[in-house]
């Protein structure tokens, strides 16, 4: 729990929080063995002086009377499928893919990202003779499909360009200058790897 003072430089107390100083956090541990039986617990915040808040959290109650066992972790619920949005908002390509295939890992890529602040790129940028890949291993429960937006700078498809492979089988190619676009596939139940890969000849190396 912690309280909160008045008292920050400049503000003045109020009850909804501002001007207030944040206290410290303490850990309380109350032995409630003398209640066995009863039902309620209660937090009361009372008779103290210019402390205009009371903030609680983590709050555990063991009633087992031993020391609290950890949380098991929630297993996977077989034969459940779902949907998952990979948008790279955070900054860095997600575990479950595998960027450690090709000599030019894919990157993280701020500039007109289709959504957000972030996209992948692929990682041979201005390299000659260069692959660039990245892999993603899913695990299709039923039979579902892959969504994803895609763009491309780089020289005419007869020279550079990106494919999207599902399990090794190529499932469309571009290249030049493109917008972002849908890229929309059915896919199978069952296991199945999906692979976006760039690959530049060796010239003209920009974009
Ligand atoms: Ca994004
Ligand atoms: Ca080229």
């Amino acid at each position: 729990m912690t309280a909160k003072k008045s008292g920050i430089i400049g503000g003045a107390a109020s009850r909804n929080g501002e001007g207030l100083r944040i206290g410290n956090w303490y850990n309380y541990t109350v032995d409630l063995s003398a209640y066995a039986g009863q039902k309620y617990i209660a937090f009361r915040h009372f008779n103290c002086y210019d402390q205009y808040i009371m903030c609680l959290d983590d709050i555990t109650i063991n009633t087992s009377g031993g020391p609290v066992p950890p949380t098991p972790p929630t297993p996977p619920t077989p034969g459940q499928g779902g949907t998952q949005l990979v948008n790279f908002e955070g900054g860095e390509i997600p575990a479950g893919f595998d960027n450690n295939a090709s000599n030019y890992p894919w990157i993280i890529w701020n500039d007109n990202p289709y959504s957000g602040s972030y996209c992948m790129a692929s990682g041979n940028y201005n390299v000659a003779s260069s692959e660039s890949y990245i892999d993603a291993t899913v695990e299709f429960v039923t039979d579902g499909s892959i969504d994803f937006y895609s763009r491309i700078s780089s020289e005419s498809v007869t020279y550079d360009y990106g494919v999207f492979y599902i399990d090794g089988v190529e499932q469309y190619r571009e290249g030049g200058t493109t917008s972002w676009t849908n890229r929309h596939f059915s896919v199978s139940a069952g296991s199945h790897t999906f692979r976006w890969y760039y690959r530049k000849d060796s010239s003209v190396n920009s974009g």
